[in-house]
């Protein structure tokens, strides 16, 4: 066995830099990967993303810069963070971010351009408080998607055009959805006609950029099957779509509730909507993988939270190995997935902890210093 000593120093020079300095990666001296960074070890496979947010491309820098091969901007290309205000377009946190990863050799992914989240009142309703026409929506749409993909034309690789039309059950999410926060007021006032729309408007603005779908939960046989029809239905009718983002908000460990959506979370289910989706001719990106420590459905109350310092050895391993049996699957399937993105960078910041509960979570592979945890080893070492 080779001398910790110089390792250690290095470590001590460099420890972000250096990914096996964290005293709890097993065997750092010995494994083959322990110096090599998450974009080296993928080099062969596809890139591998995080998404950034206003501030974190900042205070993450180091790791943004020596692990990951591509950067999607988490908030800040949103509709109500790029046109609070119609007309009155704010592109500098944004721009600030694209120019960062470009100088970084961080290939770029932008999100999301039509989305039902995350917009302002005024795109939706007139002054009066009355919804807006079907042509006004798809005026002011065009109008959107034509200054912003021009803005930033050349400068980012993939655009997330359109983002979760379609509910669990596979019916395209409406108006009439129960909770308010899921509801879709592009689907009630233009139908489903906003969606091709979207992706003519982008490509026209941006012939070189890659457009596409993203949507969550693609391991749900029926919404896989709704989302294959609806990029099926929009390539017969010649509508500019060149890829599909998978989401992959997943779970340490499915659900054993048969009426959770996370039930049927397993690597064959998300294998199969990857392989469907490819068969179209489209390209396959994950767009926004983490792994939540937490089980869907399971009733837990405060005392049941994590905390950094209170995860199980055997919880974290478990983390670990789902990541690892996901990242093989995606291995495997790299001929046909060019890109796969982690939601967030490290776990000090991660929308997963942002609900009003209070709840923390650490589903990434980094942890809150930003060391690698298990599940980056995991990954790295195959
Ligand atoms: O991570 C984003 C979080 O900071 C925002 O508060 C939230 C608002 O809805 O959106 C989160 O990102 C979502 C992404 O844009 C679309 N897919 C689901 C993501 C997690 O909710």
């Amino acid at each position: 066995m080779p001398s910790l000593r110089p390792l250690l120093s290095l470590c001590l020079l460099f420890p972000v830099i250096l990914t096996g300095c964290n005293a709890s990666a097993p065997n750092a001296a010995e494994s083959p990967n322990a110096l090599m960074t998450l974009k080296e070890r993928y080099a062969d496979f596809f890139l591998v993303g995080a998404t950034a947010d206003l501030e974190s491309y900042i205070t993450h820098s180091p790791l943004l810069k020596n692990h990951f091969s591509s950067m999607t901007t988490e908030n800040a290309m949103k509709f109500e963070q790029l046109q609070n205000i119609e007309g009155e377009f704010t592109f500098e946190t944004a721009d600030n971010m694209i120019n960062f990863a470009r100088e970084n050799g961080l290939s770029t992914r932008g999100h999301a351009l039509v989305w039902h989240r995350q917009t302002p009142d005024w795109l939706f309703n007139n002054s009066d408080g009355k919804p807006v026409s079907k042509d006004e929506l798809l005026s002011k749409m065009r109008a959107h998607i034509t200054t912003v993909v021009s803005h930033f034309k050349g400068r980012i690789e993939a655009w997330d055009v359109v983002n979760e039309a379609i509910m669990d059950d596979g019916t395209m999410r409406t108006h009439t959805e129960e909770a308010d926060d899921q509801k879709s007021a592009w689907y009630g006032i233009a139908g489903e006609e906003y969606i091709a729309e979207a992706f003519h408007t982008a490509h026209a603005a941006d012939p070189k950029a890659k457009l596409f779908y993203n949507d969550y939960y693609n391991y749900i046989p029926a919404r896989q099957q709704a989302i294959f029809n609806l990029l099926q239905t929009l390539l017969n009718q010649d509508v500019p779509v060149h890829g599909v983002g998978l989401q992959a908000h997943i779970n340490t460990i499915p659900s054993n509730d048969p009426n959770h959506q996370s039930s049927q979370q397993s690597v064959k289910n998300l294998e199969k909507a990857i392989q469907l989706y490819a068969s179209l001719g489209l390209e396959v990106h994950i767009t926004e993988m983490d792994v939540s420590l937490y089980i869907g459905g399971f009733p837990y109350t405060e005392k049941d939270y994590y905390t950094e310092a209170s995860i199980p050895e055997s919880l974290k391993l478990k983390q670990a190995e789902r990541y690892a049996a996901f990242f093989e699957m995606f291995r495997r399937n790299s001929d046909i997935i060019a890109s796969v993105t982690l939601w967030g960078i490290a776990d000090d910041n991660t929308w997963l902890s942002e609900f009003d509960s209070g709840r923390a979570d650490f589903p990434l592979l980094f942890d809150t210093q930003h060391q690698p945890k298990k599940a980056f080893d995991a990954i790295m070492n195959f």
